[in-house]
């Protein structure tokens, strides 16, 4: 790994890795988790807004999470070296599993009110790796960082906007954040900092899923957070992250 990606991720929160998996192998893993994703629930669904039925396109595609304990395949891709060693490297330090996750991100499908993982997650460092499946941009719901967030410790946490998010806590934005959206190309991957503010708006196309297969690992030494309820979204949200 080169220099600049590293520093790339201490200044900024997050490394693009472009082109990491090539168009086969990103077939396959869609074709997979569209396989599972139809047989049925799963342990750990979540997303979707039973009240609203058809009109949430979650409650067909809610989102996956730690399909490794029951897939035999993600647990295979969890430990994919372009995936686990540059998260490694990245994070100068040896890193375990904490979760891995399967977004589908249908047409209409709401996004994730901006946050940093360790809102969630309360020990730290971590980071994630995010394999973008489809192409990634505004129009369906891409990426958004705020670049420089990774040195701001964990911030408050608010309520979201639920008609935009499929979880109900966001951060609270810092006065002077700018958000920059990131365009990905199918096979690219995202690496970004437990403390990086990210997320992402609602899928506004009729026509295109926007599907990322997410592992986030944690260093293999950890410290833990203050059990504090204006940071954690434990209070406000039901999900792991
Ligand atoms: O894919 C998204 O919209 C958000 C994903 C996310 O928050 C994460 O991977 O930690």
């Amino acid at each position: 790994m080169d220099v600049e990606a590293r520093e790339s991720f201490r200044e900024d929160g997050f490394y693009l890795g472009r082109g990491l998996f090539d168009k086969s192998e990103v077939d396959q893993i869609r074709k997979h988790y569209m396989h599972l994703r139809s047989q049925g629930p799963k342990p750990g669904d979540f997303g979707g807004d039973p009240k609203k039925g058809d009109d949430d396109p979650l409650n067909e595609y809610p989102r996956f999470i730690n399909m490794h304990d029951w897939d035999a395949k993600s647990d295979a891709w969890q430990k994919d070296p372009r995936l686990m060693d540059t998260a490694a490297q990245l994070l100068g330090t040896e890193i375990e599993l904490c979760q891995t996750m399967l977004y589908f991100k249908p047409p209409g499908a709401r996004g994730q009110g901006l946050h940093q993982d360790n809102q969630y997650i309360r020990r730290y460092p971590i980071i994630a790796a995010w394999l973008a499946l489809d192409r990634c941009d505004r129009a369906n719901g891409q990426m958004v960082l705020v670049p420089g967030s990774n040195k701001l410790g964990v911030l408050p946490v608010q309520h979201a906007d639920e008609s935009v998010s499929f979880v109900s806590g966001e951060t609270v934005m810092p006065e002077d954040a700018e958000e920059v959206g990131i365009e990905m190309d199918a096979g690219d991957v995202l690496f970004f900092g437990g403390f990086t503010i990210h997320g992402s708006y609602p899928n506004a196309t009729t026509d295109r899923f926007r599907r990322t297969f997410i592992v986030h690992y944690f260093a293999k030494q950890t410290d833990t957070l203050p059990d504090d309820p204006a940071t954690s979204m434990s209070g406000l949200s039901s999900v792991s992250n």
